[in-house]
């Protein structure tokens, strides 16, 4: 990450009056945007995010998004979770461009709250799962026309294939040579994309990154009581939703994870997700959804891996790496839970049948 010592009080001021002596630090282990927690003597002032416009080339569709779903959701009485409200500029405008040109923008901070990184229980993972399902009721009836995509077709899974067999083909860093038994898996494996599409699942508006790193836990209750990161909510399907779930919650080890003998899916921890994540929206989930929750899985840690894959085949161009083989090992690690979700796939949707019969 560059150095934002010169920058942050000059965009901390935009968004707020700046008193006493300020502090900032790095916050979660986003991808893509760079994101500080700002404080002064008296304890957290707000958050600010650098957004990445190589990803994100219309940043204020970010923004768009997130006054929709915020007002959308603050409009319900009593919705149980708490909401990261969008902070405006002192001029009311909800991006500040920095000397460089850079957009800016400001939520706040929810105090008595922190995160994680990896589920450690089940009752956690429940709890996670719940906050989730809870958020999608919440969006539902937020009319899928108003939300401009801030990334269009984000889950075309058959787009995605097209941009990872179009990177195999350029081969633009001489790295196609190191992947060969990945490329041909994702060629085997495509089939599931097609599947998708042509199950057409409803359209609803979904989160579509509703990893454990972006919910906030109560710090008294440890309860999940807030659902972050709202860039790529957009018209979607609910097994995606549930699919990144899986992938993310349901799994030994972390998408870092280089020893891939250590990832497996963990069936007590995918119990645990589908009996948080059903109940807030058993009324609203069609048969088809249901009896495809699995099917979501596969269709997202399968498009995961390409997605990492493509982008080290690219030369590492979108997500944050740490190391130069960083992507590749994410690619494996996500292989390995792909095929580990496909051999216990008839017992999780089992799983899930049973659940869905005890309402
Ligand atoms: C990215 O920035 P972050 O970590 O929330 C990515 C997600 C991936 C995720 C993998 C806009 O999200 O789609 O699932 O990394 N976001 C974007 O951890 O591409
Ligand atoms: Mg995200």
């Amino acid at each position: 990450m560059q150095d934002y010592q010169n920058i942050l009080p000059d965009v901390t001021r935009q968004f707020s009056p700046m008193g006493s002596e300020l502090h900032w630090r790095a916050l979660g282990s986003g991808h893509i945007h760079d994101t500080f927690l700002i404080s002064t003597e008296e304890g957290p002032l707000l958050v600010l995010q650098r957004l990445n416009t190589i990803v994100f080339p219309v940043p204020e569709r970010i923004v768009d998004t997130h006054l929709k779903v915020y007002h959308h959701l603050a409009a319900q009485q009593d919705f149980p979770l708490r909401l990261p409200a969008p902070l405006p500029t002192h001029t009311g405008e909800w991006l500040y461009f920095d000397a460089e040109g850079a957009p800016w923008r400001a939520l706040a901070y929810l105090d008595n709250t922190y995160a994680v990184e990896q589920s450690t229980s089940f009752a956690q993972t429940r709890q996670a799962a719940e906050a989730v399902g809870i958020f999608l009721r919440g969006l539902e009836g937020l009319s899928t026309e108003i939300l401009q995509p801030a990334l269009p077709g984000f889950h075309d899974g058959l787009a995605r294939f097209g941009h990872f067999e179009a990177a195999v083909a350029h081969d633009q860093v001489d790295r196609l040579r190191l992947v060969a038994p990945e490329v041909a898996f994702v060629r085997e494996e495509a089939a599931v994309f097609h599947l998708v599409k042509k199950l057409g699942f409803p359209e609803r508006v979904v989160h579509t990154d509703p990893k454990i790193g972006n919910l906030l836990f109560d710090v008294n209750t440890n309860a999940a009581i807030a659902v972050l990161d709202w860039d790529t909510i957009m018209p979607g399907a609910i097994p995606a939703d549930f699919g990144d779930m899986v992938r993310a919650m349901a799994c030994t080890v972390g998408e870092d994870e280089a020893d891939f003998s250590l990832v497996d899916l963990d069936e007590t921890l995918f119990q645990a997700l589908a009996e948080g994540f059903l109940p807030p929206l058993k009324d609203m989930l069609t048969p088809l959804e249901i009896e495809n929750l699995v099917t979501g899985a596969r269709w997202i840690i399968l498009e995961q891996m390409m997605r990492f894959l493509t982008d080290f085949i690219n030369g590492d161009v979108y997500y944050k790496t740490a190391y130069a083989e960083h992507n590749l090992v994410r690619a494996r690690n996500q292989m390995a839970l792909y095929q580990a979700v496909k051999k216990k796939e008839v017992k999780l949707q089992s799983m899930i049948d049973q659940l869905n019969r005890a309402f």
